[in-house]
């Protein structure tokens, strides 16, 4: 199939799942075509089948706020009939699904059919959706699509509970590549992580308050009491610099490196001990499942879809949101007792094999695609 990808390029999770699903299908022989505003952060020059268009948007005296959903719908169009694509497919609601429902409205006229699906992601529904700003549109943006899925059940019932829409929502859930993510027992604890031979804790994300990388730092302390251990913070964002500051009141800015951006995650994880995930919220939680399929396994909250990636006591804890003490404690276990931590270990990376793997996943959405494409024209809304 010819498919086009629209996502948020830079770091965030749903950026993330939608480069790799394009890069899993271009490896199966399909034509992917990725338009946005950047190239996305982890897709790498030079990757046959894999195309980029850019997507330029003008600026204007009179324009307060640059018109981007309306360029990219207009590149959309433009891609969509320059390469016959099929469909496209968009990740996060906002403002992707409106630009692919007037593209799709453009190549009507033409008559074209432009199928779109939507990937629900969580941010767009859970805060972004949930503005009354934006409410109606969002969805409004879910009734329009062709297809939608989300990358959880939880999600899904959110959507649903909050929204109250009535067309199907497919749950197709996030993956992992288990061939580039995986186990390295040796080089667990390497001195490139923790120059003193400490344990290795690692933290993964936008640096967004919904991450509460705050408690990171408050957990690193609370371990420190019992173990000798190094806390890697890998992203950037709004709360990098508070963490630094907590870091320093708490007198533990010698134990933490803050590392920034990284685009190649799967080279620092199998290094690492246990994973954080202190999370306000999580639809589904793509670090911890990227941690599970390098055998670390993540000590995370008791929210959203992470009960669906994480089995508490079997391939990694969760605890209730800010109880410091509790994932602490948690940490400390996993430190300190071998035999629970190789069996935990082992038990995440099986998760992550048996139910998460790219290759049994992405079938789940090559076959939607083929199930949206084939149904007749009318059932396609507004075509
Ligand atoms: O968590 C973020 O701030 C980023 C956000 C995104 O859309 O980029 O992540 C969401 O999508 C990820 C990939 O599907 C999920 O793993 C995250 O759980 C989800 N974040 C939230 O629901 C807060």
């Amino acid at each position: 199939m010819r498919i086009g990808i629209t996502c948020y390029p830079t770091y965030g999770g749903s950026g993330i799942v939608a480069t790799e699903l394009g890069l899993e299908l271009a490896n199966r022989g399909h034509e992917v075509h990725f338009i946005s505003y950047a190239n996305p952060i982890r897709l790498d020059p030079g990757i046959p089948r894999i195309h980029y268009h850019e997507v330029e948007v003008t600026t204007y005296p009179l324009f307060q706020y640059p018109p981007y959903a309306l360029a990219l719908a207009s590149r959309m169009a433009e891609v969509a009939l320059r390469h016959s694509l099929d469909l496209l497919h968009v990740h996060y609601a906002i403002p992707h699904s409106i630009s692919a429902m007037l593209a799709r409205q453009m190549l009507a006229r033409q008559g074209r059919r432009l199928p779109f699906i939507t990937t629900l992601h969580g941010t767009d529904i859970t805060l972004v959706g949930a503005d009354r700003s934006l409410f109606p549109i969002t969805k409004f943006s879910i009734e329009e699509s062709n297809g939608v899925t989300a990358i959880s059940d939880h999600l899904r019932v959110t959507t649903v509970d909050f929204f109250g829409v009535e067309n199907e929502i497919r749950v197709i859930k996030n993956f992992v590549n288990c061939e580039i993510y995986r186990p390295d027992p040796e080089r667990r604890g390497s001195s490139a992580l923790a120059p003193k031979g400490e344990k290795v804790l690692i933290h993964i994300s936008n640096f967004r308050p919904v991450k509460r990388v705050l408690d990171c730092i408050r957990i690193l302390r609370e371990v420190r009491r019992h173990v000798p251990a190094h806390l890697v913070m890998v992203g950037d964002g709004p709360d990098r610099g508070p963490a630094e500051r907590l870091a320093r009141e708490l007198g533990v800015e010698e134990n933490v490196t803050f590392m920034g951006k990284r685009s190649h995650v799967e080279r620092l994880l199998p290094l690492a001990h246990v994973l954080l995930l202190p999370s306000e919220m999580e639809s589904f939680g793509l670090a911890a499942l990227e941690g599970m399929a390098c055998g670390v396994p993540p000590v995370a909250t008791h929210v959203g879809g992470l009960p669906e990636v994480v089995s508490n006591g079997e391939d990694g804890f969760l605890e209730n949101v800010g109880d410091i003490t509790a994932q602490a404690a948690r940490v400390v276990e996993l430190l300190t007792d071998s035999t629970l931590y190789e069996r935990m270990s082992r038990a995440a990376r099986r998760k992550a094999e048996t139910q998460y793997c790219a290759s049994l996943i992405i079938p789940q959405y090559e076959r939607y695609y083929e199930e949206v494409c084939s149904r007749p024209a009318g059932a396609l809304a507004s075509v």
